[in-house]
C-alpha cells in the first residue's frame, strides 16, 4: 500500500528505534529526563526562543498555548481554515472557554488590516482579544507557506495592542526548507510556536512548544493538568532528536515528489489540482471523474493507493519520507488505471 493520507503515517527509522532503545531516561515530571531536556534545548535553539516543552501532540501543544495565553471569556483571532478552528474538536471553547474569531485568508494568510480591525476595543460588551493564531505551513490551504512579511505585519499589530501571537507550526520546517527562510526567522514574529516531530520529520510521537521562560513555566502546569506530564519520556523524545538531526533538509525530497505527483495528477482526465504546490500537500478536485470523494478514495485503495478526504469532492495527497520517487510513479499509474 502506498500511503499518501498524511505525513503523520511515517514509521520510525531503524536509527530512531535504536535511539529510543538506548535513550538515557529519568522521571520528566521531576525534570530528570536528560533526553527530553536535550530535545527541548535543541528545539528552543532552532526557534531562537528561551525555552521549549515536549508535548504529546500538535493538538496538545496548540491547546496548551491557548490555555496559557487566554482566560475564559477571551477571544482569539485565527484564519477561517486554521487547524485549531477546524480540526481540534472546538477545544478552544471546550477546554479554554475561549471564543474564536475566524478571518478568511488567502492561501492561509490573513490580511493584517482585517486582523487589526478584529482586535476588540476596551468595552464592557466585548470579549478581550488575547491571542492571534497563525499557521505555517497552512494545511487546509494545501501546505501553503505564509509569507514572512505577512507574519511580521501581524506581529507588529499584535504588539501594538498587547495581544500575543501563537504559531501553529506543525509543518514549520517544511515552510523553512521550501522558502529558504529559517524557522528562527519565522519564530521571531511570534510569541510562541508549536511544531510537530511526528509529521514530515518522521518521529513516531510528539511536538514541541516554545516561548519565553514565563510562558513555558505556565505551559508546563497546563500540560500536567491535561495529563501530559510524562515520566521516562526520553524513550519517545530520542527519536525526536534523531528527526531534528537528520530529517530537516530531506524535506526538500518530499516537496519535489509532491510537484511530480501534482503534475502527473493534473494530466489525468477528471482530476483538477487546486493548489499551488509549495511543500508536501496536494489538493485535488475529483468532481469530473463522476465519483464522490469517498468513491474515488475507495477505488484507488483497491489499486493499493491511500489518500485522504478533504471535504465534498476534494481529496488530499501528502508526500513524506516513506514515499519514494518510484512510489509516486506507481501511484500515477494506478490512478490512471482506476479512471479509464
Ligand atoms: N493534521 C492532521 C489532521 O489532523 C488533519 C493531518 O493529517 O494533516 N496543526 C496542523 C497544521 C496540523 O496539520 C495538525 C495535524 C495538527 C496541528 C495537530 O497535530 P496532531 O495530529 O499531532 O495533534
Amino acid at each position: 500500500m502506498i500511503d499518501l493520507r498524511s505525513d503523520t503515517v511515517t514509521k520510525p527509522s531503524t536509527e530512531m528505534r535504536k535511539a529510543a532503545y538506548e535513550a538515557e531516561v529519568g522521571d520528566d515530571v521531576y525534570g530528570e529526563d536528560v533526553t527530553v531536556k536535550k530535545l527541548e534545548e535543541m528545539a528552543a535553539e532552532h526557534l531562537g526562543k528561551e525555552a521549549a516543552l515536549f508535548v504529546t501532540s500538535g493538538t496538545q501543544g496548540n491547546q496548551i498555548a491557548v490555555l496559557t495565553h487566554c482566560k475564559p471569556g477571551d477571544e482569539l483571532i485565527l484564519e477561517a481554515n486554521a487547524h485549531i478552528y477546524l480540526y481540534e474538536g472546538a477545544a478552544v471553547s471546550a477546554l479554554a472557554g475561549v471564543q474564536s474569531r475566524p478571518i478568511q485568508g488567502i492561501r492561509g494568510a490573513m490580511d493584517p488590516h482585517e486582523v487589526k480591525q478584529a482586535i476588540r476595543a476596551d468595552d464592557i460588551h466585548f470579549p478581550e482579544t488575547s491571542l492571534i493564531c497563525l499557521e505555517n505551513t497552512h494545511n487546509k490551504a494545501g501546505g501553503a507557506v505564509l509569507p514572512l512579511e505577512n507574519m511580521k505585519e501581524i506581529y507588529h499589530i499584535a504588539q501594538e495592542s498587547n495581544v500575543a501571537v501563537h504559531l501553529d507550526g506543525a509543518r514549520l520546517f517544511n515552510a523553512a526548507v521550501a522558502s529558504g527562510i529559517s524557522v528562527k526567522a519565522y519564530a521571531e514574529f511570534t510569541d510562541t510556536v508549536q511544531f510537530c516531530l511526528s509529521k514530515g520529520l518522521g518521529a513516531p510521537v510528539g511536538s514541541v512548544i516554545a516561548g519565553d521562560h514565563t510562558f513555558i513555566k505556565h505551559a508546563k502546569k497546563w500540560r500536567k493538568r491535561l495529563g501530559g506530564g510524562l515520566r521516562q519520556a526520553g524513550i519517545i523524545a530520542a527519536p525526536g532528536i534523531t528527526a531534528l538531526e537528520h530529517n530537516i533538509e530531506r524535506l526538500a525530497e518530499d516537496h519535489a515528489n509532491a510537484k511530480i505527483l501534482a503534475e502527473g495528477l493534473a494530466n489525468i482526465k477528471g482530476l483538477k489540482v487546486i493548489n499551488e504546490i509549495e511543500t508536501n500537500i496536494i489538493l485535488v478536485d475529483v468532481t469530473e471523474t463522476g465519483l464522490s470523494e469517498a468513491g474515488f478514495l475507495e477505488a484507488i485503495k483497491e489499486k493499493g493507493v491511500l489518500a485522504g478526504s478533504y471535504g465534498t469532492n476534494f481529496v488530499r495527497f501528502v508526500t513524506h519520507l516513506n514515499v519514494s520517487k518510484e512510489d509516486i510513479q506507481t501511484t500515477l499509474q494506478k490512478i490512471t488505471q482506476t479512471l479509464v
